[in-house]
């Protein structure tokens, strides 16, 4: 990549998002780097989009001249920003303009890349993929979208594999990252997706971060809290296992030993019962109790089944379980001290407090990922503080559709749109919507990500196809997968924007329509869809991933389920897809509606969108008293005894180190986009490894030095950061993943949450050399 020119307006931005996020928030407009040159003069249209990143989904106005996309502004009309922006947003349309964009299709033939017209490499895809399943069967040909598909892009793949090849081969990156999330909605409520949404910003008094580092990753939505501070008396807390800039900007930081979260959770609530903090009368009408399996494993082993089995047990029996955590008995366990846990405790327990719990990586990154999203679920049912404004549960999203596109159109194994397979009614719709025969959607889910990529690895899978995800940056033990991928028999499809890790293990590469260069909508954390327009014309042969899967669809002999004209495509889509959730409890708005607002909240119902689901104030599907969690057969939300049980590799005399791995605030992901922009790129130019300085010291090194990581599964060389942006607990090194050049996955252990299927980055064991 060569660094672009550098200008003084655009130096000073990178500086000042080094510093703090909350100082890179201000309201302004970035102009495009290269075009400073040559800026148009003549009038700019200002056109609405979410933004290209994260989960937050702000709502961007972007600024039009002359065919380019040259400057970006936060829309005031968005309720989710209200006209702010983050560094990432600002900058968002430079990462349209690297100068190596894919623009033609690309064949490896002998090793080397070789340019075809997108014709060809569409026939060679479609032939190969038929082939494949002809000698292998149709399990042996999987897709593996993301988070960052636009809802079309996922609905067009679904229909594809389940409804047309009929194998259940579909997954999505979000499983690295959403999976937790959503069986822990699911084992709770018996609905995905958060039933507050960000206005509880503006009424809560207390926001306990339960592993999120909200100051870098969602960094609009932690200004609104810190604006919220600046007007009320407002109290932050940041439970954590590595201090960051959140924490920095928290009344209270609180460090606790990876894992020990769980056991964390259970003293809070035997603190609140303990103390008769709970509210029986909520908990009588709307709570009941269960438990389910203990000692589950971790999913290590190929083939690796695992299923939970609740069984109903009584509120005395709860309690009792809850004994074993009190507060004393895990200070050893937790390293948190008693009195913080009790003021924890206290904090839920106080009526007159409104309590906002937000969480991420660090609660669904975990081999008990889901039982650490019941547990924080638990604090709430039992204080009855939740669905009302300010008393909200909130697990956040990461990517910008990871809501919309693959919890909602269901882009995984197990789901189909609205449903699961395992379900016979909703196969049923399935079929009836697609007009195919119910037979050929399989009841049974096949590879979830990880495993996917092990049957790649054995053979059982032969064709891939990975559209908006970078996987030889961002699997897990990633030696193995990369290995696996190269074997001989694979053929790998791989659509992208720019060249990658996973291009390169590509057999054909396909160039993608970028963003707002085509189409589409996206679903944020808060249950809000965002529509954008093309924009712009995408670069050489380069076309939307929803068409890419279209045209091959059709030459596979599956024209019938995609009948759609290429000028009106997403409206049609979109008016099939919203078939799916038709009725009170997940309504989507109307095309017209999504193009005209800066975002809609479903369930959308007679022209209004829901703010708080569950409650009758204000949930239209709420049939009967004042909360109907209407998920589960009797409407009682589900209170989980789930005990803490140790991860599968902790620190020894051979590795020493916890090993946590995640991001900063200026890159997204694998770098991929942000590392193409220059002033992003300067801001943080490589990866590092963090040091406790105490560590530091007893190893000698010092900020700059090289270090030598080295796991169970692999080893890198990385620069020491001590003292730097943040820092990890002693015994701990924290890594971010986004530079392709230090590859720290290479080193991640791919044991996963055996509820969930999602793995764990946050923890495994190192040594730690000086190199
Ligand atoms: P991470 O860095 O992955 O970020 O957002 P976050 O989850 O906030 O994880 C950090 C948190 O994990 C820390 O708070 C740490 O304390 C916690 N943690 C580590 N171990 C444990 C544990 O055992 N238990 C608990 N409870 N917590 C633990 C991720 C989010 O960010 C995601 S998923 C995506 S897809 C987006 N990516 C992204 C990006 O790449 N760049 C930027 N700038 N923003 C992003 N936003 C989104
Ligand atoms: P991205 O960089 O977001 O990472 O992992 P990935 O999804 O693998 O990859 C998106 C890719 O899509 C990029 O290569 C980009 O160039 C390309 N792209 C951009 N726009 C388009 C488009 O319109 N069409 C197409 N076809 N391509 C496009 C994210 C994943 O990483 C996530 S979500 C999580 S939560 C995990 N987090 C995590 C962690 O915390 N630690 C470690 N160590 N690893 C992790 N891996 C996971
Ligand atoms: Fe984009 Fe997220 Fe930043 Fe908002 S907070 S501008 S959605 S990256
Ligand atoms: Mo990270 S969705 O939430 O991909």
């Amino acid at each position: 990549m060569r660094p672009l020119d550098r200008r003084t307006f655009l130096k000073y931005l990178a500086k000042a998002s080094a510093l703090s996020a909350a100082a890179s928030m201000f309201p302004g407009i970035i102009f495009a780097e290269e075009q400073l040159k040559n800026l148009p003069d003549g009038p700019m249209d200002w056109v609405k989009s979410p933004c290209r990143f994260c989960g937050v989904g702000c709502g961007l106005l972007i600024g039009l001249s002359e065919g380019k996309a040259v400057a970006v502004k936060g829309d005031p009309n968005s309720t989710v920003n209200k006209g702010l922006c983050c560094v990432k947003g600002y900058h968002s349309v430079l990462a349209l303009y690297g100068k190596d964009r894919l623009r033609k299709p690309l064949v490896k033939k002998d090793g080397r890349f070789v340019e075809t017209t997108m014709k060809e490499a569409l026939d060679l895809i479609a032939s190969k993929m038929q082939e494949t399943i002809k000698e292998h069967g149709k399990d042996s040909v999987a897709i593996y979208g993301s988070g960052q598909w636009t809802i079309p892009d996922g609905y067009v793949a679904s229909k594809f594999m389940k409804g047309g090849i009929g194998s259940n081969n579909l997954e999505a990156n979000a499983r690295l990252c959403m999976a937790s999330a959503v069986t822990g909605f699911m084992s709770s409520f018996g609905m995905d997706e958060p039933m507050g949404c960000y206005d509880d910003i503006d009424h809560a008094n207390v926001f306990v971060l339960w592993g999120n580092n909200m100051a870098e990753m969602h960094p609009v939505l932690f200004s609104r809290i810190l604006d919220n501070r600046l007007k009320r008396d407002v109290k932050i807390i940041d439970l954590a296992t590595r201090t960051t800039r959140t924490s920095a900007a928290a009344d209270r930081s609180i460090l606790f030993r990876p894992q020990t979260d769980l056991a964390i959770a259970n003293a809070i609530c035997y603190e609140i019962i303990n103390n008769d903090w709970i509210n029986a009368s909520f908990i009588e009408k709307h709570c009941t109790f269960r438990k389910g399996k203990t000692n589950i494993g971790y999913g290590l082993e190929d083939g690796f089944n695992f299923n939970d089995e609740a069984q109903p047990i009584s509120f005395d029996e709860y309690f009792d379980f809850l004994k074993d955590y009190k507060p004393e008995n895990v200070e050893a366990l937790t390293g948190v001290p008693a009195k913080d846990i009790k003021y924890l405790a206290s904090l839920y327990g106080d009526p007159n407090k409104k309590v906002m719990s937000l969480w991420c990586m660090g609660p669904n990154q975990h081999t008990r990922g889901t039982w650490i999203n019941n547990l924080i679920y638990n604090i709430h049912l039992l204080t009855g503080k939740i669905s009302t404004p300010g008393n909200s549960p909130f697990s956040l999203t990461g990517q910008p559709s990871a809501c919309g596109t693959v919890r909602e159109v269901g882009t995984l194994t197990h789901k189909l749109p609205h449903g699961v397979v395992t379900n016979e009614e909703d196969r049923k719709m399935a079929a009836k919507i697609w007009k195919v025969p119910v037979e050929r959607i399989p009841a049974k889910p096949s590879f979830h990500t990880v495993e996917m990529f092990r049957a790649l690895d054995r053979g059982d899978i032969r064709f891939m196809w990975i559209q908006v995800t970078n996987p030889m940056v961002t699997m897990p033990k990633l030696n193995r997968y990369r290995e696996g991928s190269q074997k001989t028999g694979r053929f790998v499809v791989v659509s992208d924007v720019y060249p990658t890790p996973t291009t390169e293990i590509a057999d054909v590469i396909l160039p993608s329509a970028m963003w707002i260069e085509r189409e589409g909508m996206y679903g944020n954390s808060e249950r809000r869809t965002q529509h954008f327009q093309k924009m712009l014309q995408p670069p050489g042969e380069a076309m939307s991933d929803t068409w890419q899967l279209i045209e091959v669809a059709r030459r596979m002999g599956f024209e019938e389920l995609f009948p759609w004209k290429e000028e009106d495509h997403i409206r049609e889509i979109w008016k099939e897809y919203s078939l799916f959730h038709a009725g009170k409890k997940h309504a989507m708005a109307p095309y017209e509606v999504l193009k005209e607002e800066p975002g809609v909240q479903w369930p959308y119902v007679n022209g209004k969108s829901t703010k708080w689901r569950f409650n009758a104030e204000y949930d239209p599907a709420v049939t009967k008293g004042k909360f109907e969690f209407y998920g589960k057969p009797d409407g009682k939300a589900w209170i989980w005894m789930r005990p803490y049980e140790a991860p599968p590799e902790i620190p020894d005399k051979e590795y020493p180190f916890w090993l946590n791995t995640g991001r900063v605030l200026e890159h997204w992901h694998t770098g991929s986009m942000t590392r193409r922009v220059s002033v992003l790129h300067r801001a943080v130019p490589h990866s590092y490894v963090e040091l406790h300085p105490d560590d530091a010291k007893a190893l000698n090194i010092r900020t700059g030095d090289k270090v030598r990581l080295v796991s169970r599964r692999g080893k890198i060389v990385l620069p020491a950061a001590v003292n730097e942006r943040g820092q990890p607990t002693p015994g701990q090194v924290f890594v971010p993943f986004f530079d392709e050049s230090m590859l720290i996955n290479e080193l991640t252990l791919d044991a996963f949450c055996p509820i969930s299927k999602q793995p764990d980055y946050k923890k495994c064991a190192v040594r730690v050399e000086k190199a």
